[in-house]
């Protein structure tokens, strides 16, 4: 797909809210390709501006990005199907960006995520994106930061991003959303057990599902978390993470939710949420950043052959790291002068 001199017509589309347009734009960034590349900073850097110039106006409402989290079958997809078209009622516009890493590469999820959102993939108000085929290992990819920002260029002024809480991917989601639902499956006390730190300390919020099930184990399941996460750090400052049940289903526990949500977003908290995107922006850069060249070293024949030779040239005692970090920068610099 080459979208070359076409950056201005989709960008207008964008704010428009043309869907044709989101979806360009979507694949724009999710592209690998070098042209494409080029391309998608373009589109990125006229969003960033058009974000901040509303912002400088006082013009934006602040968005709001919220990430569902949880095992496989937890309910995130019928949660966010039933919490979107509640938002909507509101008079919200909703982006979802669906990640289901159990089948990445077959578009499997384009239609599972469809299948299990039927009555929100056909509103207008609402925009359903399965994840890019290529992502990490642990669902999120490099790309959605970026479909965040697009998303809202659009309109959708509540991003929704589905991950499954998997590893390192509850990290992972709290540095691109301003709040993190964490679900949880009820249990019957004892059987309540292995609750990860890693995903806790990231919960904003922690929803018991289901409840309709089975309304004792839920309750159980709420005082263990509930107790547990008193003993956890904060996911964030000035936010005590509350613990609620809730069935999407039945949709009882949901006005608690939603509380809970405008609660986090309430015009108080704004400044809050904004220096902490502000620090999610600057670790992204970083992270990105190391990535990068990370694998441009690897990529290039040469500097990794240079970095294999120093390598056992270190291992054998025959070079100091720091003479053989030199000699690499050294020879870097040529190649990089040669390049330009
Ligand atoms: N009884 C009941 N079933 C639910 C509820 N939420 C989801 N489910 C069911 O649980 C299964 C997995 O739900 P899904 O939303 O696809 O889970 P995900 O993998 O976390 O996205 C589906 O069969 C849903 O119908 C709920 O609140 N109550
Ligand atoms: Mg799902």
């Amino acid at each position: 797909m080459t979208h070359g001199g076409n950056i201005d017509s989709v960008f207008d589309g964008l704010m428009r809210g043309d869907r044709r347009s989101l979806a360009q734009s979507l694949s724009l960034i999710e592209s690998t390709h070098r042209s494409d590349k080029d391309a998608a900073a373009s589109l990125l850097e006229r969003i960033a501006v058009w974000h901040s110039k509303r912002k400088a106006e006082g013009v934006q409402t602040p968005s709001r990005r919220i990430g569902i989290t949880g095992a496989p079958g937890v309910g995130k997809s019928t949660l966010v199907e039933q919490f979107g078209l509640d938002l909507i009622g509101r008079g919200h516009r909703i982006a979802v960006l669906a990640v289901d890493p159990s089948s990445p590469k077959t578009g499997g999820s384009i239609l599972g995520d469809k299948v299990r959102m039927p009555k929100l993939s056909v509103r207008d108000a609402a925009f359903i994106r399965p994840s890019p085929s290529k992502q990490s290992y642990s669902g999120t990819s490099d790309s959605t930061p970026d479909a965040i920002l697009v998303c809202e260029a659009a309109g959708f002024d509540t991003v929704i991003v589905e991950t499954v809480g998997v590893g390192q991917s509850a990290t992972e989601t709290a540095n691109l959303v301003d709040l993190v639902i964490l679900l949880v499956m009820p249990s019957s006390g004892d059987e309540v057990q292995g609750i990860k730190r890693g995903i806790m300390e990231v919960a904003d919020v922690v929803a018991i599902t289901k409840m309709d099930l089975d309304m004792a184990a839920a309750s159980k399941t709420l005082a263990v978390y509930a107790s547990a996460l008193r003993l956890m750090m904060a996911s964030r400052s000035e936010w005590k993470s509350p613990v609620i049940s809730i069935s999407a289903t039945s949709s009882d526990g949901l006005t608690a939710l939603h509380e809970v949500v405008d609660q986090f977003f309430s015009p108080q908290r704004r400044s809050t949420i904004e220096s902490e995107r502000n620090i999610q922006l600057r670790r992204c850069f970083d992270e990105m950043m190391k990535r990068s060249l990370t694998r441009f070293l690897t990529m290039d024949r040469e500097l990794s052959n240079k970095l294999a030779q120093l390598y056992v040239q270190v291992s054998n005692g025959l070079v100091p790291p720091s003479a053989a970090v030199h000699r690499f920068l050294q020879r870097l610099n040529i190649i990089v002068k040669e390049k330009l």
